[in-house]
């Protein structure tokens, strides 16, 4: 026999099969138990499809088992009409007495409503169960929700010598401070993420596309920050291989905070997180607004003599690991 845990956990695992493909749906799973056994599992399909309830219902073989069955959910069942119809009311139509939910759905538009739903026509609810490991899986969703803005995700790789860039001026020869393996794992942070977020200067001596080439998924939404509306149309990151969206003078107002205002745009643009790739200047308005939760600097075995400092940043240490050359470091900012 397992416990209520056992089955959430399950539902955590299932559900990161989502993960980059329902934004900005949250990435719910859902496992059904009946005498012990796990008859059912499902998790949100690609935006705009099937919730996590709906498929996990869809796979059950014998579905007069449901009648019997504890239906394990990540986040409560929803009872509005959006793109879909409200899974609660699935639920009972399907007669299924138990149903256990790891939190609850911040979403203005659910927020108990189905929990209540579901207790009036006689459901047995449970609700709380590892409740802080669901909110953390659906971190992005409750930031975007409880915020009012994305989840935000500062990376940047530096130098043993704490350099992002060398001084062009020193003509020291431009060298990588990462190495294929971390390069790749930030394209596969890309596919994880909304959208993707640099200032105009990276965007002009970098010229990059922001796009997912070394890995499999979905391109995020790049947001550039452009002023003036100056930065020429023809560099990479405006090209026809992703969405983009430009931070100028006609969307905010530059005289208050930076981090702020660029938030405002995004939340209105429904994004639900952001990785900001760069460069010190953009990175820094975060950090000084601390408007950002986590951090990912990689650091590198080379040294650079002069150049521009890597951001400053008081956070806590979640984890460390070696990627070939390069040192990974995780910071939260709880
Ligand atoms: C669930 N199960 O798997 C998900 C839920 O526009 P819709 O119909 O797709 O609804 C989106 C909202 O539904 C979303 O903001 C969140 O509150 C909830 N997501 N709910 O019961 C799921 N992905
Ligand atoms: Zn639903």
């Amino acid at each position: 026999m397992h416990t209520h845990e056992h089955y959430i956990k399950r539902c955590i695992e299932i559900a990161k099969n989502g993960l980059g493909n329902t934004r900005p749906n949250p990435m719910v799973g859902a496992v059904i138990v009946n005498n012990h056994k796990i008859i059912g599992e499902g998790f949100t399909s690609p935006y705009g499809g099937n919730h996590a309830e709906v498929n996990a219902i869809n796979s059950v073989e014998n579905k007069a088992l449901l009648k019997t069955s504890t239906i394990y959910v990540t986040l409560e069942p929803c009872s509005h009409y959006g793109k879909t119809p409200p899974c609660s009311d699935l639920i009972i139509k399907n007669q299924i007495p138990n149903v256990v939910i790891g939190c609850i759905d911040d979403n203005e538009q659910v927020a108990g409503k189905g929990i209540a739903k579901l207790k009036n026509a006689g459901c047995k609810v449970t609700v709380g169960i590892l409740e802080e490991a669901c909110k953390k899986h659906h971190k992005r969703f409750f930031t975007f929700h409880n915020k009012r803005r994305p989840y935000i995700i500062l990376k940047w790789a530096e130098t043993q010598n704490g350099y992002l860039s060398p001084e062009k001026k020193d003509e020291q020869k431009p060298v990588w401070i990462t190495n294929t393996y971390s390069r790749q794992l930030v394209h596969k942070w890309r596919t994880e993420e909304q959208a993707i977020l640099i200032g105009t200067k990276t965007a002009l001596d970098d010229n990059p596309s922001l796009t997912v080439r070394d890995w499999t998924g979905n391109n995020p939404t790049r947001i550039v920050i452009d002023r003036e509306e100056k930065l020429p149309k023809t560099l990479a990151v405006f090209n026809n291989q992703a969405e983009t969206i430009s931070i100028s003078n006609k969307n905010i107002d530059f005289s208050k905070p930076l981090a702020q205002q660029i938030c405002k745009v995004l939340f209105e643009n429904q994004i639900n997180s952001v990785i900001i790739e760069g460069g010190a200047k953009t990175l820094q308005t975060f950090i000084d607004e601390n408007i950002w939760d986590e951090a990912r600097i990689f650091k590198g075995p080379v040294s650079f003599i002069s150049g521009t400092k890597a951001p400053k940043l008081d956070g806590k240490l979640t984890s460390e690991e070696k990627i070939m050359t390069n040192t990974l470091k995780i910071y939260s900012n709880d």
